[in-house]
């Protein structure tokens, strides 16, 4: 048997991404509105930023600013979520990170399905948010049994995603023609469904427990709860999100706006109340689904982000409840003794860098130097921050909890279990802090093994 060529799981997620995009713009309209300022935005931001043009042309950006965006889902069961690990890496994307969400109240713990290496992400950076629902949290033993039966009968893939799956995984990737029907098969799993699976006081009672609760067990499937685009300027598309009807979320997530953008900044309009008929002919609504907004920046080392938390930390008695201007400025006021300079955070050790030879590096004769700031000062190497690529717990709870009415269950809390995400995933989650370090240390090798052969030449 002749085996076919086989296309790149890059150009399977590309697919993947842009059928995703298209489907939630067709079931949230409010999601192309949203698609529509955020190209706006980001347009008049490089007319007016030439400097951050230039930069993003130069490190590859700009193509990849137009596809870039992530989005949501929350499963069930161990079974679904090893199910995803497997549809996702034929796709190139792999778990990384772990996230406890119980802390923030909610009922889960999650992890991000994303392209690891650099070219991969340069190609398309998609990624999925993906949570998995700890039913061992309900309080309840009655309501805990029913929740499980019902998820016990559920199929979330479609049989020809299966197949199409272990074809993936026996052949080493899929021919062109089969990543296309993969792609339609694959999609099934994050329609929405208008049809609920259980009844209203099934649906009701769930609710009662936590929203969210209610969200993964009563229907057929993990539903694309958001997708979220990636902005320039993230202040700029909050600014106007009610002009062009939307309901923002009173503050941004994250780092306050800063000269070097650090991390991840969200935002996002309010779930919609959507029509549901529920099961006995009960007419209803759901609210589930949204869309949201990401700036990213520079991704911290272990040093920068024990200072990021402890700022983030320190600043709550001072930020809750303010309105988006007044929160701003209590955000920067808190996160002054953040250094806002490329060259600090990086002498600081704060931020991960990537190092190159400039044209004069790769021309001059600096063999013997070894002290990279020396290098970089005499205009040898350049350093580019490299941009985080993953959540944050914090912001990811505020996110939840603006789409959920403000629930919060403390009882949850301080119930992380890595182990246990792990054990249903069937794959440990790879360290998000050791893929960029990895990937600065490579750089710096490179620099230094291509001096010294210069020098010997
Ligand atoms: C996920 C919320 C977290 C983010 O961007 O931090 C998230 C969810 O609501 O399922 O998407
Ligand atoms: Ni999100």
């Amino acid at each position: 048997m002749n085996t076919p060529a086989l296309v790149s799981s890059d150009e399977i997620r590309d697919r993947f991404s842009t059928a995703m995009s298209a489907m939630y713009q067709a079931e949230v309209p409010q999601y192309e509105t949203l698609l529509e300022l955020v190209a706006q935005v980001n347009r008049e931001t490089l007319e007016r930023n030439t400097v951050l043009a230039e930069r993003l042309a130069a490190h590859d950006g700009l193509d990849r600013l137009g596809v870039e965006r992530h989005g949501a889902i929350r499963v069930g069961t161990p079974a679904e979520l090893a199910m995803l690990r497997r549809l996702f890496a034929v796709m190139g994307m792999h778990p990384v990170g772990y996230y406890d969400l119980s802390q923030a109240g909610v009922p889960v713990h999650s992890t991000a399905f994303r392209p690891v290496d650099e070219a991969a992400l340069s190609r398309n950076p998609f990624r999925v948010f993906t949570s998995l629902l700890r039913l061992e949290l309900i309080e309840s033993p009655a309501l805990r049994e029913r929740a499980a039966a019902i998820l016990a009968e559920r199929d979330i893939f479609t049989a020809n995603a299966r197949e199409l799956i272990a074809l993936s995984e026996s052949q080493g990737g899929l021919s062109d023609a089969q990543a296309d029907r993969f792609v339609t098969e694959a999609l099934e799993t994050f329609r929405w469904h208008r049809d609920a699976t259980v009844d209203l006081p099934t649906y009701e009672a769930l609710h009662a427990e936590h929203r969210l609760i209610a969200d993964v067990v009563c229907f057929r499937g993990p539903h694309i709860n958001h997708l979220t685009p990636r902005t320039l300027d993230i202040d700029e598309v909050q600014k106007r999100m009610s002009a062009a009807g939307m309901t923002p979320k009173e503050v941004i997530e994250g780092p306050p706006r800063r000269d070097c953008p650090i991390l991840l900044r969200q935002t996002s309009f309010k779930a919609l109340e959507e029509p549901t008929r529920f099961q006995g002919e009960r007419q209803g609504t759901h609210t589930a689904r949204f869309g949201e907004i990401e700036q990213r920046g520079v991704a911290l080392t272990g040093k920068g982000r024990a200072l990021y938390d402890r700022l983030l930390d320190a600043s709550r008695d001072n930020t809750q409840g303010l309105s988006h201007e007044a929160h701003q400025q209590a955000l920067a006021k808190a996160f002054a003794d953040f250094p806002d300079d490329e060259a600090e955070l990086r002498r600081r050790g704060l931020a991960f860098f990537e190092y190159r030879l400039t044209d004069a590096g790769r021309a001059a004769d600096a063999g013997m130097e070894t002290d990279l700031e020396a290098l970089i000062e005499q205009g040898l190497v350049e350093a580019r921050p490299i941009t985080y690529e993953d959540f944050l717990p914090v912001s990811a709870a505020g996110i939840f909890q603006s789409n959920l009415g403000g629930t919060q269950n403390d009882a949850y809390a301080g119930h992380a279990n890595r182990e246990a995400f792990e054990s249903a995933l069937g794959a440990a989650v790879t360290d998000e802090l050791a893929l960029y370090a990895e990937r600065e240390a490579a750089s710096k090798a490179r620099v230094f093994k291509t001096l010294a052969r210069t020098n010997t030449d």
